[in-house]
């Protein structure tokens, strides 16, 4: 069977550095934020060993960024969010949910305060530029929204901190997790951050301005040639192990982020500012959530529609939302939405897999 591909469309735009992923072979693509995002180089598990090995360097240029600048830039992004921005230190980065004013999730980004007056939202896969022009809009807000030329770049991998030395310097490797620091690369100041869709460690450059893309990839792997650096891209498995959440995938708008486990980011009590916090307050208990789960019966077929949970009676019990075979845990590990009555760790459960119905178990935590 031949592989699906995306039909060529100036719609789905390129990157500034798709010339270079071509080059490097990628065999796959989806579509987020309107935009190319590789998600397979030689195999979904060959990257994916080779990124718990050595060092790759993903094109994560759809985490498109919005800016949001001006006296009242705080007010508006902390009216999106419950998590509590008061305390947030100018080279900070935070995730955050972004709910509307039921409480409902529209996105998961990584916010980046620059200064005071002036964030960044970096985001998952949805229109928000649309809902925070909106807000600033309607509310009549002192802010400037837009969506400026800044392209992500991540060095993720157990060999990325090295990388990184060797073309940033012992300075930008000793940044703390969720912390960024200003770098000059090819006369541009750019941020770069202890952050990633990994857990293997690593860094993501923020490359500000498009033609600084293909000098800045060829810096990274000319340097990193004796580590075996390879273009990568977020890598399904990994994520799923160390229970990195898809928007879309995982949780969507009809989640609240208690349903999502991103209740520790939820502070009703000071984030009065967000439009959600009356809903979220009458939301706080939620009758299902997101739950590792380990699914039986040998490697899954690929998921692109959720797969029913039943529980032993045959009646319903949630959702699986993502699920991937781990060649280094072998067994298929997995994200479920389950419902409260079956979300204790070692209650045994049934998947309507497209293949076959399989055993599922409730695990405690995810595998990393
Ligand atoms: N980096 C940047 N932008 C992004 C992503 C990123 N935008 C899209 C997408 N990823 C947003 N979603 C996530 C989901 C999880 C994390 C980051 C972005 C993440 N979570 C850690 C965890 O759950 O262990 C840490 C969370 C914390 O403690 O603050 O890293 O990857 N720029």
């Amino acid at each position: 069977m031949s592989l699906p591909f995306l039909t060529a469309s100036s719609r789905i735009r390129r990157t500034p550095f798709s010339r270079r992923v071509e080059a490097a072979g990628v065999k796959g693509y989806t579509c987020y934020n309107h935009m190319h995002l590789p998600t397979i180089f030689r195999s979904v598990e060959e990257d994916y060993a080779h990124l718990k090995s050595a060092v790759q360097v993903w094109d994560v240029s759809v985490e498109r960024q919005v800016e949001i600048t001006g006296p009242d830039a705080l007010k508006l992004v902390q009216m999106t969010t419950p998590r509590d921005l008061r305390r947030m230190a100018d080279d900070q980065c935070f995730y955050i949910p972004i709910v509307d004013h039921r409480g409902g999730m529209l996105n998961d980004p990584v916010l980046n305060k620059l200064a005071d007056d002036r964030f960044w939202v970096s985001l998952s896969d949805s229109d928000m530029l649309y809902y925070y022009m909106g807000l600033s809009n309607g509310f009549g807000l002192n802010v400037e929204v837009f969506e400026p030329d800044v392209s992500p770049l991540a060095i993720q991998g157990p060999k990325a901190d090295e990388l990184v030395r060797r073309v940033f310097g012992s300075d930008v490797v000793d940044t703390r997790f969720f912390r960024h620091k200003t770098v000059t690369v090819e006369g541009e100041e750019m941020i770069i951050a202890r952050s990633g869709w990994s857990l293997q460690g690593g860094f993501e450059l923020y490359v500000n301005g498009s033609e600084h893309g293909e000098a800045i990839w060829d810096v990274l792997f000319e340097a990193g040639a004796d580590l075996d650096v390879r273009a990568g891209c977020p890598n399904s498995i990994e994520r799923i192990e160390g229970g990195l959440l898809s928007y879309g995938n995982d949780m969507t708008m009809d989640h609240t982020p208690f349903e999502a486990g991103l209740g520790k980011f939820c502070h009703l009590e000071t984030a009065t500012g967000c439009l959600g916090n009356a809903a979220l307050r009458k939301r706080q208990d939620p009758v299902r959530q997101i739950r590792p789960i380990e699914i039986d019966g040998g490697k899954v077929p690929s998921l692109n529609t959720l797969w029913p949970l039943k529980d032993n009676s045959g009646d319903p019990a949630g959702h699986v939302s993502s699920a991937i075979w781990s060649p280094d845990f072998q067994t298929n590990v997995a994200i479920a939405m389950v419902h409260k009555a079956h979300w204790a760790p070692g209650t045994e459960l049934t998947v309507d897999a497209p293949d076959k119905s399989r055993s599922v178990r409730v695990r405690d935590k995810f595998w990393i």
